[in-house]
């Protein structure tokens, strides 16, 4: 087996299939990034192909990019990914917004879809290989893999908030997840806190010892200051040094920028009013309720009116088997319905809702038209909507952002707002279209700013940072 130097594993593989039946890359800033080095490596992609009970062979993208699909069951399915990784890690990961549910028969899944995931990475990579894991589902995978392939280079990055100790603590299998991370040669994260949050975790409950916030050329990268800003060594249980650090992810700020510039009638569809925008996952951890609350409180006070305004909320379906999911679901259809019937006409409703997912370049269409772009998560691990906002608008528009998103660390000239206190939203967001609107000087100067943080720190500096790291790290 074997033939590999560059492998990637993810939980899905970076394809759809359409309906036509065939594979469509997905649109994802992971797939966009991590394309040229799997090319230039002869890299290889492990990965589920998204539907339960598949036995595929492996095949080749159109870049030709080999991908090596991993089959799940439906019961992997259900107990692995719907139970353990989005019902137990992620409500707890992002710190309890639901409360987790902590259930054996979900974690012995999680073990046994983990080893099979680092059996695969083990078939497919050559002696010596680079193996980058990713993200929550996947956390066991480093520590099986040290212990079966010793000779791999292992990353592993998490894409999702890595929570304080007195919260993961609740875990029952706290030990067992730290020490799969802990195979791993470098660990990385979207932020300091993040990864502070896990140097205090390793030292309390996973015997490593030694841990050091040390100075940025100790885990050096070639990024920029926010890049470097933290790098820090701990002594896994077995001995080895491991590497974590702070690599906050982005996007294909050049290529987003490009899309954005088509032209769109959107505007002139809505009636040319200030348009606000939100786009999100059908998530609870996405405050999409919240931001509705904040609008209609503001509709209500008259201090911005239905003549004026109008809301487009791009919601796109997700998890829709879990619990939370169709409440939330549920909550924001309920506030959209009232908002309509107490603010809309007919053939001019005050808030837009579209619960399907929209192809990329009409997404880049809404962005482009956007006047005021609303991102309210509780928390969120960075947020990639902000981002794609900032970088398709050069000096107009003005983006409310959460100071609960990992891009709020870098983003600071956004319209900063706790999403947790609905008169801070209202603040926020009624400066934003009172700014907008009056075409202040200030709103295009943060604008200026945001545009030029994101078109140069992109996905691809994400990306060289990682993994220059992860050589230097041998
Ligand atoms: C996780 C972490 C972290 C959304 N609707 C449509 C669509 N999208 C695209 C957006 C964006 C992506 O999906 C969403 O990325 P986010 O970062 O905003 O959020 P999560 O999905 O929760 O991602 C997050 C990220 O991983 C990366 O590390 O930033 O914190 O939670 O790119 O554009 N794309 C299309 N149609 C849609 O309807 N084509």
């Amino acid at each position: 087996m074997g033939g590999n130097s560059f492998v990637v594993v993810a939980n899905r593989l970076p394809v759809d299939l359409d309906k036509d039946g065939n594979w469509q890359p997905s649109p994802g800033g992971l797939v966009t990034a991590l394309s040229p080095v799997l090319m230039q490596h002869q890299g290889c992609w492990v990965g589920w192909p998204g539907m339960p009970d598949s036995d595929l062979e492996p095949f080749r993208t159109e870049d030709g990019i080999l991908l090596h699909p991993v089959s799940l069951s439906q019961s992997d399915y259900e107990l692995f990914y719907e139970g353990f990784s989005n019902a137990t890690l992620w409500p707890l990961y992002h710190d309890l917004i639901v409360p987790p549910e902590f259930h054996r028969h979900w974690w012995e899944a999680y073990r046994e879809v983990n080893l099979k995931f680092a059996e695969a990475v083990s078939n497919v990579s050559d002696q010596g290989a680079t193996v980058w894991v990713q993200d929550y589902q996947l956390q066991l995978v480093p520590g099986i893999l040290r212990q079966i392939r010793p000779d791999l280079k292992i990353g592993f990055f998490l894409h999702i908030p890595f929570p304080g100790a007195e919260l993961y603590r609740q875990l029952p299998w706290r030990e067992e997840i730290m020490r799969g991370l802990l195979g791993a040669d470098v660990i990385g994260f979207h932020s300091v806190d993040n990864a502070k949050n896990f140097l205090a975790l390793s030292e309390q409950i996973a015997g490593a010892a030694g841990s050091h916030i040390g100075q940025p050329d100790e885990l050096e990268t070639s990024g920029t200051p926010s890049i470097r800003e933290i790098t820090a060594w701990v002594t896994a249980p077995d001995g080895r040094s491991v590497g974590v650090a702070a690599f906050p992810i982005s996007i294909d700020s050049q290529a987003v920028a490009k899309l954005a510039e088509r032209p769109t009638d959107l505007k002139a569809r809505l009636g040319n009013k200030t348009l606000i925008l939100g786009v999100d996952r059908l998530d609870y951890t996405k405050g999409i309720l919240q931001r509705l609350l904040a609008f209609e409180e503001l509709l209500a006070s008259g201090a911005i009116s239905p003549q004026d305004v109008v809301f487009v909320q791009i919601a796109t379906p997700s998890r829709e088997r879990i619990d939370h999911y169709r409440k939330t679901r549920s909550e924001v259809e309920a506030a959209v319905g009232r908002i309509n019937g107490l603010y809309g006409e007919v053939g001019a409703p005050v808030v837009h809702y579209i619960h399907r997912s929209v192809s990329k370049d009409i997404l880049m269409g809404y962005y482009a038209a956007a006047d005021v772009m609303l991102v309210t998560p509780f928390k969120d691990g960075m947020n990639l909507v902000a981002k794609e906002y900032v970088a398709c608008h050069q000096d107009s528009g003005a983006l409310v952002l959460s100071e609960f998103a990992g891009a709020a660390v870098e983003l600071t000239e956004a319209y900063l707002t706790n999403p947790h206190d609905l008169e801070s939203i209202k603040r926020q967001l009624h400066a934003a279209i009172t700014d907008v609107e009056s075409d202040s000087e200030d709103a295009r100067q943060r604008m200026q700013l945001l545009h030029a943080q994101v078109m140069e720190h992109d996905v691809n500096l994400w990306a060289t940072s990682f993994l220059n790291s992860l050589e230097k790290h041998r």
